[in-house]
């Protein structure tokens, strides 16, 4: 297969040149099976694992290879490579690690624009809407609201959860669509162009693999009936993989995420909610919180009703928890770079045994 199919393109080509990488096989991360990967290069599927270095030298999750990205790998076996290192990235979606204070979980690499995919009849939720944007917004992918089982529920209530979703978020398309009916499909089918790679998100059950699969014109990944009572929160899909559509586009299948954290650091707050920022400006303090402050004019927007209160509040939410996340950040690195000290001296101290 040709790695332009792959979306390889001349700035990919350029690092791997200028890097002395040439020699190298050139592939693209397909699927992620914790820590042991497959890449695609043009000379076949490979079973790959990091280089020891790699390992050692990685300071988070970030400087691990993620479905999406361009590697250069030595090949061994018939279907056996080592990845030795990663292009950088042009975009990557991530969120905080459940459950790792201060650690990220990559849930994607090089995405053009990602599917924000709920289900209209009861996953629907504004904020976590908010949420979803955010990480695009902080990791330079175009978002794209999905509202997906548009069967089950009527016209009605499609257009009022439009309405409501243009009352906090401008600018960004929503599609109504049914796996089952295939409503909407045309009009999904002119956002996804060839060579472009699409990244689905949301929550468990809400139809991403169904719309794979029909995509795909085949049953590629499994998909489930969800029972409520006997199987609360239970994932289908269990890893991530890059899957390519007839029209040459390439499409991403996620699990379904239960939290969504915030772990901006590129300013996607400020882009999902740039009328608080253009509404601060005009703030009494520069340094205000719009929290209790007086002569704040956002909280004065709330109260005349200028800006969604509970936008306003998820803002906020999400703010409070960007900070936490930057302390517990900086509290791992400080506690790292003590434990480095550790390592160092301790060398010192054999050396001179
Ligand atoms: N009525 C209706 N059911 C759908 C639609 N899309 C998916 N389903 C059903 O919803 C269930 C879950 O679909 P999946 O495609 O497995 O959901 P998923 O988002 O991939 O879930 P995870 O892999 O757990 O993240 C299946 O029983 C599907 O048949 C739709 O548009 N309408
Ligand atoms: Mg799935
Ligand atoms: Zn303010």
């Amino acid at each position: 297969m040709k790695l332009e199919e792959l979306g390889y393109n001349k700035k990919i080509e350029k690092y791997l040149k200028d890097n002395n990488l040439s020699d190298f096989e050139t592939g693209r991360v397909i699927a992620e099976h914790r820590e042991r990967y497959i890449v695609r290069t043009a000379i076949g599927d490979f079973h790959a694992e990091i280089t020891g270095n790699m390992r050692f030298t990685a300071k988070d999750r970030e400087d691990f290879p993620a479905v999406g990205d361009w590697v250069a790998v030595k090949t061994y076996d018939p279907d056996l490579a080592i990845i030795h290192k990663i292009v950088p990235r042009s975009s990557i979606i991530k969120r905080q690690a459940v459950g790792q204070y201060g650690d990220v979980q990559v849930i994607a690499a090089n995405i053009d624009y990602a599917f924000l995919v709920q289900a209209v009849d009861r996953d629907f939720n504004i904020n976590r809407l908010e949420r979803y944007l955010t990480i695009c917004n902080s990791s330079k992918v175009r978002p794209v609201i999905l509202l997906s089982k548009s069967d089950l529920i009527d016209e009605k209530r499609i257009s009022e959860v439009s309405e409501l979703i243009k009352t906090r978020i401008r600018n960004v398309p929503v599609i109504a669509i049914s796996n089952e009916t295939k409503v909407g499909y045309d009009a999904l089918k002119q956002v996804i162009k060839r060579g472009k790679t699409y990244c689905m998100l949301g929550s468990s059950g809400v139809g991403k693999s169904t719309l794979l699969n029909n995509l795909m014109g085949r049953t590629i990944m499994r998909t489930e009936t969800i029972s409520d009572s006997t199987n609360k929160g239970k994932h289908v899909t269990s890893h991530r993989e890059l899957f390519m559509l007839e029209n040459g586009a390439i499409l991403i299948d996620n699990p379904g995420m239960r939290e969504v954290g915030i772990a901006d650091t590129e300013g996607g707050l400020e882009t999902t909610f740039d009328m608080i920022v253009t509404l601060s400006k005009h703030c009494r303090f520069k340094n205000c919180t719009h929290t209790t402050e007086s002569g704040c004019n956002v909280i004065e927007a709330v109260e005349k009703g200028d800006l969604d209160r509970n936008s306003y509040e998820n803002y906020l939410r999400m703010q409070r928890e960007k900070a936490y996340f930057e302390t517990t950040v900086a509290e791992r690195r400080r506690k790292e770079k003590i434990f480095g000290k550790i390592i160092k001296d301790y060398k010192k101290v054999i050396r001179k045994i």
